[in-house]
């Protein structure tokens, strides 16, 4: 994917997460000084991370919303001291348009919008503007209340509707279609069967034309199959990485950029000789 700035992000892509929050589910607290943020970030890119997921609001299921200036002050500073340092492009992981306006206007190259443009109706508007990369993740609810909706007919072809809806609205205020990423969202307003089902139904995903974004990393899905210890969650997301990449997803979202750079290099290396 070529970015505004002539940036290319080769997929598959392994995108690193740094959440600059309290709460978040699984590294809340370790980033709020923005020294340590800075160094995580930089040490995500050399570990082979091409993407860093900046985000200064929990989405953990229950967490409580932050205001525009608390998620403003913890990624700003971060932001703008990687300017220059990182070569990776910046994704900011947020829901309001003020905050990915002001994250760009800083250097990020990409908005990951975990509501898929459904909290702020400024937001599309706001990435077309800047000429900026989005993604566009399927939720209901908000964090706080996400779990009461997660009960569907068939998740796999909700999530597409959804997603085919919210990539037209997306198009129409003017985010190039060549720029715009799609989520499943595992984990929002999902129990551990419907992330399942959609993991099996991520190629009818792909038949939307837009490249995949899957983010299991940790999250309570895998700990509830593959066992709660950090290596049952490392290898348990490691899984869920694999066959997403073998599935045809072109972004893994990890907190461990090393190991998933391996996954995602024999992923590829036997996903060229599966058969139909
Ligand atoms: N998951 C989390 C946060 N942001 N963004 C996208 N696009 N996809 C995800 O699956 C996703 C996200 C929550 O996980 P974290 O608290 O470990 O960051």
């Amino acid at each position: 994917m070529r970015l505004k700035d002539g940036r290319v992000i080769r997929f598959p892509a392994v995108m690193g997460v740094l959440n600059i929050t309290p709460d978040s589910f699984s590294d809340g607290g370790r980033f709020l000084d923005p020294d340590r943020a800075v160094d995580h970030a930089l040490a995500m890119e050399a570990a082979g991370a091409t993407i860093i997921d900046i985000g200064g609001e929990s989405t953990r299921p229950g967490a409580s919303p932050v205001s525009v200036e608390e998620e403003l002050d913890r990624v700003l500073p971060v932001i703008e001291a990687l300017d220059g340092r990182l070569k990776s492009p910046i994704s900011i992981d947020t829901r309001k348009a003020v905050v990915a306006c002001a994250a760009l206007d800083e250097g990020a190259a990409i908005v990951n919008d975990v509501s898929g443009l459904t909290f702020d109706p400024a937001m599309a508007q706001a990435v077309a503007n800047a000429g900026a990369a989005l993604i566009i993740m399927h939720m209901r609810g908000a964090p706080a209340t996400m779990n009461r909706f997660a009960r569907y007919r068939d998740v796999v072809a909700e999530v597409r509707a959804f997603l085919e809806l919210q990539t037209g609205l997306a198009l129409s205020a003017g985010v190039r279609r060549s720029r715009i990423i799609i989520d499943p969202g595992l984990g929002f307003a999902k129990n551990a069967g419907h992330n399942l089902e959609l993991m099996g139904g991520l190629s009818e995903l792909g038949a939307l034309g837009y490249p995949i974004l899957v983010g299991a990393s940790r999250k309570r899905f895998v700990r509830a199959i593959a066992g709660g210890s950090e290596n049952d969650l490392s290898f348990g997301s490691a899984a869920v990485n694999a066959l997403a990449i073998a599935a045809g997803a072109s972004i893994i979202r990890v907190h461990d950029p090393g190991p998933a750079v391996a996954v995602v290099k024999m992923a590829v290396a036997i996903a060229q000789y599966m058969r139909a």
